[in-house]
């Protein structure tokens, strides 16, 4: 396939981040676009890269194979589509649209076009996952009977904590679920290997007032300062869900931006009935073994120890420890490993991220009814 050239789309918190992977890589990064060209100039120069115009300008660019989707919610789908219609790859950030309707639509064009579609559910790119996956896969657990966990963060906690996942239209009507459940199911689904089948779920809105200055602010920035004013919300900044996997495995898992001390406490524990694993992000170099007649274990990420897929994404030796930005590395890698032809290339695929939009839109649905909801398809 030759050398590709990669462009990113959004500056915010996680733009940056992908030109980061990219380069770790090798990848050539023909430039970066924000919201504006005042902004996308200005991250551009501490980048040191190209500024385009605007996302458009980078899509007509025929010197770019493949374009990173960083941009919020709302332009995953025109965007994703735009790239595929002028025969470019896409690797979007999550979730993948804010309706199914968009998602099947993605994948159908992907698939019509011959080109690729990933998605970045970088948790999948931790070693110590990946070790979960393998030693579940290779039968250590025994069947397995409960998959439960959570992913609780604080960042959206005071009245004055804005981004613009708090307005539907950009961010569309699935808040925490769309931003971080989504992450809990794809890993809840990746590690045990199981589908997730029904979901019942509640949902709940903490803080339906808020507070909005007049600019723009970025992720994980703070409460807003200057000229507020006072606006409402009613995404949630909670949901609760009961879970039904595949092979009448049954789960629990609950999600929060308003959980106070939280920073990204994603956490997956899988019970089996021979023994347990969890794993936790903010501990990200260890899988917790738990057993019934023996002393329950700790796994860290050393690659002597480690099985052969999970080695594969460790950079630094054990004690050196490494997270987020080789998660993001390790599943941007794999993308690019399949773009060279590579059918065992490991990533999340816009198939995967329209299943999530099914799991999502079953979740309101349920919400809604308080009933329990089947995931189409
Ligand atoms: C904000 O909740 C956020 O940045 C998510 O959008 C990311 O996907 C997650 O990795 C960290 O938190």
């Amino acid at each position: 396939m030759g050398k590709l050239r990669a462009a990113v789309i959004g500056a915010g918190f996680i733009g940056p981040a992908h030109v980061e992977a990219l380069r770790r890589l090798g990848i050539e990064v023909a430039g970066i676009t924000a919201s504006t060209p005042k902004s996308a100039k200005r991250r551009a120069e501490r980048l040191n890269l190209k500024a385009y115009g605007s996302w458009e300008d980078m899509i007509a660019d025929k010197k770019v194979d493949v374009i990173h989707n960083c941009a919020p919610n709302h332009l995953h789908y025109p965007i994703n589509k735009a790239a595929l219609e002028a025969g470019k790859h896409v690797f979007s950030e999550k979730p993948l649209t804010i309706s199914s309707q968009e998602s099947a639509e993605l994948v159908a064009l992907a698939e019509r076009r011959g080109l690729l579609g990933g998605l970045c559910h970088n948790y999948r790119g931790y070693p110590l996952v990946r070790e979960a996956k393998e030693r579940i896969a290779a039968g250590e657990l025994g069947q397995l009977y409960h998959i439960h966990g959570h992913y609780l963060q604080d960042w959206l906690l005071y009245p004055a904590d804005y981004n613009w996942r708090l307005e539907v239209a950009q961010a569309g009507r699935a808040r925490a679920v769309g931003d971080i459940g989504s992450h809990w199911f794809d890993l809840a689904q990746y590690v045990s290997g199981l589908r997730l089948e029904a979901v019942l779920a509640e949902t709940s809105t903490a803080l339906p007032h808020r507070l909005r200055p007049k600019g723009a602010v970025e992720t994980f920035a703070g409460p807003a300062k200057g000229e507020l004013e006072e606006y409402s919300v009613d995404t949630d900044d909670y949901a609760a869900f009961l879970l039904r996997f595949s092979h009448s495995v049954k789960g629990y898992c609950a999600v929060s931006q308003v959980a106070a001390g939280h920073k990204n406490d994603l956490e997956l524990e899988i019970n089996g009935a021979q023994s347990s694993l969890r794993w936790n992000q903010e501990r990200p170099e260890e899988l917790w073994l738990g057993r019934r007649d023996q002393a329950n274990g700790l796994v860290k990420k050393n690659p002597a120890i480690l099985s052969a897929p999970a080695r594969a994404l460790v950079h630094y030796p054990v004690g050196h420890t490494e997270g987020y930005p080789s998660g993001i590395m390790n599943i941007i890698a794999q993308f690019y490993r399949a773009l060279d032809g590579d059918q065992q290339a490991d990533y999340p695929t816009f198939a995967d991220g329209h299943r999530l939009m099914l799991i999502i839109e079953a979740v309101l649905e349920s919400a809604r009814s308080h009933k329990w909801v089947t995931i189409k398809g």
